[in-house]
């Protein structure tokens, strides 16, 4: 048995098997279409812009929609277009049931689902729960105290300084953004919580009108025909519940860092994971069945955004009785490797804490990057952007790809003058860079024209990122062999290939830094995934992983672009 040689970087898939396509004979896998759908988030302030103003909007997603349905994806998740000051970029609502000025109108909104369905693309909505803006008509009204809203907020009288005499928070919490969670209110004469912004307000989940309200806002969009939500921010949904003289408990100190503005500078103990979060979940997920049973059509679905401990997460999946989360967020891949680094044992580890820790009978999935991380190519290397892409799609379940990942864009260079997100903005110009969301949000990169093809106007709200001469759609269109040609392919043999739909898997690192995954289903041909994560061209032996990968009977599908694959 001939052994497989993989030089510097190599990724790649191999076919075990005769077939070019799966056998006929191979039956039919009945998924729901969601179990093994390719989503693609779209930030749509960064899209692309229809009109010039230098900020992208919904007339100009629809004029992309045929790039969606060229690279194949499933379903595309727009971060929030609702109407908003934008103070947090759109995740700061004030009002629920409209769209964004700037990004549209209602009207522009049905254009874009009449053509997305078209298309056959189904499309998500971000739904915000935590908190609205503090514009929202609903917190002017609850800061007045009017009838039926008073509630609508967590509102707190705060606490007497014994020694001083002076009014303080009610409690010691930090929010997301620096600083503490709770702003005094003049004219109500009470502090408010905000787990992120001040202008972000925390809606009172204990008051049954907001909860019932919250489940208007999924029916009115589900009526506008989206194929279902992704729901922003679970954590800090519920807070624990007062002691009975109105009095909410501090965190302690957690000694994760000693910037006492940092969020991380206390536990979250009291302010993130409760209970009742997970049961709203299920709640919402049975407005989401309702709406099937009464309408008919596909299923819509529920997915989550949870960094919460794995024992936290899994809960949002539903238990024995009921149903949760179509697909409670997986950022392993990401939060494994921000913690350690990348290489194939923590790839494996990462992949780990997932499927060992997943109820029976759900389903995986896999996202590799958001608009609040650093972008999939600066944070792994863009040398590791195709396995990776590769890993997300011939892993079992659905996977996410977050903008520009297919291209490979990397991180734009954004300047302490140039900053807009509230995160880096509450720092300061030596450290925001540690905080600032800004360079993951840079335009798309079409062409390798003015703007990058993004905007016509002369500027654009987040300046681009330097390498969009080579790194656009125009440019990786045309070549031969380029990470978005590797996208393309990737997704078309995964909508084509009934192993990696419903095959099962097994995978082992070789070697120290190789990462092999065997994806196989009776009657049809494997599909086998190995990469090199270390440095140095190594030669492995696939046998030792699984005995019927001989070198002869394998046959190459894709590699990455950097690879000089060769078979020894
Ligand atoms: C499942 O969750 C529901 C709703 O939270 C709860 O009432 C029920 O007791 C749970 N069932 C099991 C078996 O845990
Ligand atoms: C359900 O989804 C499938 C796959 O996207 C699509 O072809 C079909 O038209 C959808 N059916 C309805 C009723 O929307
Ligand atoms: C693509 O490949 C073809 C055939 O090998 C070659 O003729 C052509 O020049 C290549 N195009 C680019 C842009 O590299
Ligand atoms: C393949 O699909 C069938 C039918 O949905 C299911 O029972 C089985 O568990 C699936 N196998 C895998 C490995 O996903
Ligand atoms: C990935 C993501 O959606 N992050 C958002 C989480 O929620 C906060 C507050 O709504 C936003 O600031 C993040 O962008
Ligand atoms: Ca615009
Ligand atoms: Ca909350």
């Amino acid at each position: 048995m001939q052994p497989l040689h993989l030089s510097i970087v190599v990724c790649c898939l191999l076919a075990l098997g005769h077939a070019c396509q799966d056998s006929a004979s191979v039956p039919t896998t009945a998924k729901d279409w969601w179990e093994t759908a390719q989503f693609y988030q779209i930030y749509p302030r960064s899209f692309m812009d229809s009109d010039g103003d230098g900020i992208g909007d919904l007339n100009g997603i629809t004029s992309k929609l045929e790039y969606l349905k060229e690279l194949g994806v499933t379903a595309a998740w727009l971060s929030p277009i609702f109407k908003s000051p934008m103070v947090d970029f759109g995740y700061d609502i004030s009002d629920f049931f409209d769209i964004q000025p700037e990004y549209g109108t209602l009207e522009d909104f049905r254009n874009l689902i009449r053509r997305a369905n078209e298309l056959d693309l189904k499309i998500i909505l971000d739904f915000v729960p935590n908190h609205s803006s503090n514009e929202n008509e609903w917190f002017k009204k609850s800061v007045r105290r009017e009838k039926g809203y008073a509630d609508y907020y967590v509102w707190h009288d705060g606490k007497v300084n014994a020694a001083t005499g002076e009014r303080e928070p009610p409690t010691n919490w930090l929010q997301y953004f620096r600083g503490s969670a709770w702003e005094w209110n003049e004219q109500r004469q009470q502090y408010y919580l905000h787990q992120f912004a001040v202008q972000q307000p925390d809606l009172n989940y204990r008051n049954p009108d907001v909860v019932a309200q919250m489940k208007r806002v999924l029916r009115y969009w589900l009526n506008e025909g989206v194929a279902g939500f992704r729901c922003d921010a679970l954590p800090p949904l519920f807070e624990v519940l007062p002691d009975g003289q109105g009095q909410y408990p501090d965190e302690v100190v957690s000694g994760a860092t000693e910037d006492a503005e940092d969020r991380d500078y206390l536990t979250t103990t009291y302010i993130e994971n409760q209970p009742e979060t997970v049961d709203m979940v299920y709640q919402w997920r049975e407005v989401l069945d309702d709406h099937r049973r009464i309408h008919g059509g596909n299923s819509s679905v529920l997915l989550i955004e949870t960094y919460s401990p794995a024992w936290f997460t899994m809960q949002f999946y539903g238990n024995r009785t009921v149903n949760g989360a179509h697909l409670p967020f997986n950022f392993n891949l990401i939060t494994v490797m921000e913690k350690s680094g990348l290489s194939a044992a923590n790839v494996q580890q990462a992949i780990d804490l997932w499927l060992q820790n997943m109820p029976a009978g759900r389903t995986a999935n896999w996202v590799l990057g958001n608009h609040d991380k650093r972008r999939a190519a600066s944070r792994y290397g863009l040398e590791h952007i195709d396995g990776m892409n590769m890993l997300v799609m011939i892993l079992p379940g659905a996977s996410v790809t977050y903008q520009g990942e297919e291209l490979g864009m990397t991180d734009g260079q954004i300047s302490w003058e140039d900053t807009v997100d509230p995160w880096g903005c509450n720092s300061n110009a030596d450290i925001y860079e540690q905080y600032t969301r800004d360079p993951e949000r840079t335009p798309f990169q079409w062409t390798s024209g003015s703007n990058a093809g993004f905007s016509m106007g002369p500027t654009t709200w987040l300046p681009l990122a330097d390498d969009y001469q080579t790194v656009n759609v125009e440019t990786e269109s045309a070549a031969n062999h380029s990470h978005l040609t590797i996208y393309k392919s990737l997704i078309a043999l995964r909508r084509s290939s009934k192993t990696l739909q419903n095959g099962s898997t097994k995978y082992a690192v070789l070697n120290d830094d190789v990462f092999v995954l065997k994806r196989s289903l009776s009657g049809a041909a494997s599909i086998v995934y190995v990469c090199n994560f270390g440095s140095a061209a190594v030669t492995v032996d696939l046998t030792e992983f699984d005995k019927s990968l001989g070198k002869d009977t394998l046959r190459l599908l894709v590699r990455s672009l950097d690879s000089a694959k060769s078979e020894g």
